[in-house]
């Protein structure tokens, strides 16, 4: 092993840099911490500007890690003040004898990683250049106020101040005509103070904010309560919840209760005084648009109450942003403020600032002179801090450089090209939109654990591979992807910092989950890292999370019910199953009509069908739909909901058929009932109101499979003539195993013993071979309509899906093949309740509409 000055250098000593120290003395690395500041405390050191205060709870804003510190420290109320919180901080620092490993005002300049010798080289402001084994980031998420983006602020002469690096004496704005520019927390926070004390406040807003009252006073007392009772499990609570702060988890849909009872429920949200409240009341906040306006609409309810002045009062009504999508903000009597003779508000929106001037500000039409502006604008958040020194990893590659499109991290903890690099609540990971302390706490954990890992295996470098990182970075695009926050301008997708890229930095799956990730990943040998050192190379590539998200609650959720598997059932108790469970799900939406009727099956069988029909004029084109559920469960109006959007969507009538079940009727059965069926629609497509020239087949997962039979019969026997085949999923083959039998065999709702069970019921063997049973085997597939095949990754049946879509393309016919990526065989019909399974559903409409032309 090479030398190197000392294990570990930590930029920062914030509540992070603090902790991390503590567990490196502890556990036996040498470390240096290397500070801007003068002191302890990070962001609680810089941000001393009027009324800053922390919105999360003292009960649960705190270091867990010593629980002495619950005996010796009370906090005097429930969001504490800066100086308290910086206080607390101190204490810290004296009772563990933090200040000895601390270099205070020393700027870190520059870190460049030597590959030979695998150590980071650290330059600092002071002229010293140490070597370490690691390099970790604790540099917080909001330290680097974002540079004044106002045209002339070099030229004003009075006073400036900017929030986040607000002076260490008294500031006195007695008789003063100040300006504060920026409606976020930070001058939600201060505005109400400074308009205290200064003779004249004029705030500058460009877009309104959404604040609750922090109704500060003692700390809650069903939390105190709870840590009393049983301290460790709240804190375990906390560290597996969505926020780091224990919510109870909502279940109710804002769109599913009256107004009158939603505002109810917001009200007891609107009274607890805590930031997470209001948006945990309802399950769907986060994920629509429409349920989001309710709380909206509330919040602006609350303004309109306090506000005297209308005008004034719509002008701080944000109307742009869904609740929570900008970081919402906590206060004490701000909007109050405005009723006050000497505050004035601004609306930059209709009269922007054209220049700062000597003597003060020049925005629309008027000109106004003072004394100080604040600036509460903001800050680079999340990458500012970590790109502001020059990191050079491997090959010479910079991390800014690297990151110019956006930062791209494994776990938001490391980065490739850039070995033995850690960051603490780097972007990609929860952070901003957690308890900091939960999180701190976790990450320093995470790589104190893994240092040791390491010293106790001989490995002296550990950096993720590519395919890791990419993996984080799509896992947290899909996490990302089925919330609302990607709509919002805020400073979590960097929109605030003109030029920066525009990506969710935080990871929005939430803490609990996070932490389970990272969890994981450690216990299965660091999945995608690769760790070196003393002669030996450890890479275990792979992706940690690649379920779509909300695919994964389902099936968390399935799991947690201890459901018996259907292939344990008779078939009567499986339908019956099955029933219970459709159920319970959201209906789909309205069509323009819809008619159920009874049609002829193969042999005299009477089918029942039901007609979707949309509520545009018609005649529509026709899809005769085959429903899911493996030949035995399910009817005509089992996939209703499905049916229901594609009907809508792709603007044509559905004809769902029940076809007949086995194991009642066995093969073929269903595949005769379902050209049977085709063939009657097609005789009767007028009738139906619809077109006989434009006629496709369409089904899921044995649905499917009977729709391909369908277009297969048709085009052996002369018709009727087949405009498109829509294959969700399809069964194709059912004579060997495809690869995805066994890859995917077990944890997706549908296993293979479920599929051999539904196999079993419906075909022998030599039945399976037919391409009645199984199209994947017809001797051509030449002639066959245009298709689209869905499949999807985490399917036991993809693979036969995957074959039939290049079948058919051998053999000319024209196929869009959709992947469905990180689905399962049951996730795309779920209509209105998984958001990641809406485009597939899309593309399907999409493709249907293009086989009519
Ligand atoms: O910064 P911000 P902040 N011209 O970016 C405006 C945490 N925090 O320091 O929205 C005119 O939220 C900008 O307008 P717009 C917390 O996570 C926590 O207030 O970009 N206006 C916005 O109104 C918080 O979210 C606590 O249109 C300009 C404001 O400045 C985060 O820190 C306390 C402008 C900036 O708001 C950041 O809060 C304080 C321009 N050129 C902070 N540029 C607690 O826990 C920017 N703005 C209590």
């Amino acid at each position: 092993m090479s030398k190197s000055d000392v294990d570990v250098v930590v930029v920062g000593a914030g509540f992070s840099g603090m902790y991390l120290l503590h567990e490196l003395r502890k556990h036996g690395f040498s470390s240096r911490v290397l500070e801007s500041g003068s002191d302890v405390g990070g962001t609680w050191y810089w941000n001393r500007y009027p009324g800053a205060r922390c919105d999360i709870s003292t009960t649960d804003y705190q270091f867990t890690w010593d629980p002495e510190l619950h005996e010796q420290w009370t906090w005097s109320e429930k969001h504490a003040a800066q100086p308290e919180i910086l206080r607390y901080a101190q204490f810290v620092a004296k009772k563990h004898d933090l200040y000895s490993g601390i270099d205070f005002d020393t700027r870190v300049e520059g870190a460049v990683w030597n590959d030979a010798d695998k150590t980071w080289s650290i330059t600092t402001s002071t002229g010293e250049t140490i070597t370490s084994r690691f390099y970790v980031m604790a540099t917080g998420c909001l330290s680097v106020p974002k540079d004044p983006d106002l045209p002339g602020t070099e030229n004003f002469r009075g006073d400036v101040y900017v929030t986040g690096r607000w002076p260490h004496h008294d500031v006195d704005f007695t008789g003063k005509r100040v300006a504060v520019i920026g409606t976020g927390s930070s001058g939600i926070q201060s505005i109400p103070l400074i308009a205290e004390q200064a003779d004249q406040l004029v705030v500058f807003q460009r877009t309104p904010n959404f604040s609750i009252p922090a109704l500060n006073g003692p700390a809650p007392q069903y939390r105190v309560d709870r840590l009393k009772a049983n301290r460790a499990e709240y804190e375990a609570e906390a560290r597996l919840s969505g926020a780091g702060v224990p919510m109870p988890m909502p279940t109710v849909s804002a769109l599913a209760v009256s107004r009158e009872e939603a505002f109810a429920m917001l009200e007891d949200a609107w009274n607890m005084g805590e930031l997470q409240a209001p948006g945990t009341v309802f399950m769907d906040a986060g994920t629509s648009r429409e349920a989001n306006e309710v709380i909206c609409e509330f919040m602006r309810m609350k303004i309109r109450e306090v506000v005297k002045d209308p005008i004034v009062a719509e002008l701080l009504s944000p109307y742009g942003h869904a609740y929570g999508t900008k970081r919402p903000c906590m206060d004490t009597n701000y909007f109050q403020t405005f009723n006050r003779d000497n505050v004035r508000l601004v609306d930059l929106r209709a009269n922007p600032i054209s220049t700062i001037t000597e003597t003060g500000i020049d925005f629309g039409s008027e000109s106004l002179e003072f004394d100080a502006i604040v600036y509460a604008t903001g800050f680079d958040a999340m990458t500012g801090a970590i790109v502001s020194v020059d990191i050079t990893g491997k090959d010479g590659l910079t991390l800014k450089k690297k990151w110019e499109n956006g930062p791209l991290t494994y776990l938001g903890l490391t980065t490739v090209g850039f070995p033995n690099l850690f960051m603490i609540t780097g972007p990609g990971s929860p952070s901003v939109l957690s308890n900091m302390m939960v999180s701190i706490e976790q990450h320093v954990d995470w790589i104190r654990d893994t240092l040791v890992s390491m010293r106790d295996s001989g490995f002296e470098a550990i950096e993720p591979t590519p395919t890791a990182e990419e993996g984080w970075r799509v896992h947290c695009g899909d996490c990302a992807d089925i919330t609302i926050f990607q709509e919002t301008n805020s400073w979590y997708m960097g929109a605030n910092v003109p030029g920066k890229p525009r990506v969710l930095l935080p990871y929005i799956g939430g803490v609990g989950r996070y932490r389970t990730a990272c969890d994981e990943v450690a216990k299965r040998s660091f999945l995608g890292f690769e760790l070196s050192g003393s002669g030996k190379k450890q890479v275990n590539d792979g992706i940690i999370r690649q379920v779509q998200p909300d695919v994964d609650m389902v099936l968390e959720m399935m799991g947690s019910l201890g459901l018996p598997s259907m292939d344990s059932m008779s078939p009567a108790d499986a339908r019956a199953f099955s029933d219970a469970s459709s159920a319970m799900r959201p209906p789909g939406p309205n069509v323009g009509e819809m008619i159920d009727g009874v049609l002829p099956g193969a042999g005299g069988a009477e089918l029942e069908y039901r007609l979707y029909r949309p509520a545009t004029p018609g005649p529509h084109p026709i899809v005769v739909y085959f429903h899911g559920g493996g030949w035995v469960i399910g009817s005509h109006v089992s996939d209703d909901p499905l049916c229901r959007e594609l009907c809508n969507q792709a603007d044509t009538v559905i004809v769902s058929v029940n076809y007949r079940h086995a194991p009642e009727h066995r093969f073929p059965a269903a595949a005769d009932d379902g050209y049977a069926a085709l063939q009657w629609v097609a005789e009767n497509a007028e009738s139906l109101g619809g077109r006989a020239d434009k006629i496709a087949v369409a089904g899921w997962s044995a649905g499917a499979n009977i729709a391909a039979v369908a277009a297969l019969l048709a085009r052996d026997n002369g018709g009727p003539t087949v405009s498109g085949q829509l294959l969700l999923t399809p069964v194709t083959d059912g004579s060997r195993q495809h690869g995805s039998h066994h890859d995917n065999a077990e944890g997706y709702i549908l296993t293979k013993s479920l599929m051999e069970w539904f196999w079993n019921h419906y075909a022998d063997a030599q039945d399976r071979m037919s391409p009645k049973a199984s199209p994947l085997l017809a001797e051509s597939h030449a002639g066959l309509p245009p298709a689209m095949i869905v499949t999807c990754q985490f399917d036991p049946l993809r693979d036969e899906g995957n074959a039939y879509a290049e079948a058919l393309r051998a053999a000319g016919v024209p196929v869009e093949h959709l992947v469905a990526r990180g689905h399962i065989h049951t996730s795309i019909p779920m209509v209105d309740a998984l958001p990641s399974s809406v485009p597939p559903r899309r593309a399907m409409a999409a493709a249907l509409r293009g086989f009519f032309g």
